[in-house]
């Protein structure tokens, strides 16, 4: 079974002047469907047809296939990327609310220490808020590289810090994307449902 292009679980023009219907044709309809085709392209040689997409992440991380870990990773950070966006705007609660103030102090904390480590990551790269045992950590992993291949990072939410996110709407202007995205479309209903430890199954297939 080939993998496929998730759609978006929301219309392109949804987000106003924040992410536009263009980068959203350009990111999902280009770059992310790119990437679901390089991988399914080299399944075949490396022995993996029909396995699930977080196996052949750990699988091609494991035998240093580079090429088909950068295609497979980048399917799978995508499509929690667009899971963890919405256009209603949110508010963490519950549990999730509880632990962001225990472990950063307030919301407003995580969000300045989120937007400070993706605006200073160096290059293409993803922004994490992450559960690492029982608490909250943000961090940040470069080019395609993901939660999936790090054992007890289990993923909460991811901010696509790569320029084509970004330069259709923003141009080189990273901290103003950040700004906006992280103040106004964050989906922390998603992030709250994450908290089970099981992220990384919302954004599988195969
Ligand atoms: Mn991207």
């Amino acid at each position: 079974m080939a993998f496929a292009l998730p759609d978006l679980p929301y219309a392109k023009d949804a987000f106003g002047d924040i992410i536009s219907a263009e980068t959203f044709d350009y990111h999902h309809g280009k770059h992310h469907n790119a990437y679901v085709n390089q991988a399914n392209d080299q399944l075949g040689e490396a022995g993996l047809e029909g396995a699930k997409l977080s196996e052949v992440i750990r699988k091609a991380s494991e035998a240093g296939n580079s090429k088909l870990f950068n295609a497979s990773a980048q399917i799978w950070n995508h499509s929690f990327y667009w899971q963890c966006l919405s256009p209603e705007q949110q508010e963490p609660s519950g549990k999730l609310k509880e632990m962001i103030e225990r472990d950063f102090g307030s919301k407003d904390e995580l969000l300045a220490k989120l937007k400070q480590e993706c605006a200073g990551h160096f290059a293409s790269g993803w922004g994490w808020l992450v559960l690492d045992g029982e608490t909250l950590k943000v961090t940040s992993l470069h080019d395609a590289d993901t939660p999936v291949a790090h054992d007890g990072m289990k993923p909460l939410l991811t901010i696509d810090v790569w320029e084509h996110a970004y330069y259709i709407d923003y141009r080189n202007a990273r901290p103003d994307y950040l700004e906006a995205l992280l103040k106004k479309a964050i989906n922390w209903e998603f992030v709250a449902q994450n908290l089970d430890g099981k992220g990384v199954e919302r954004a599988d297939q195969g």
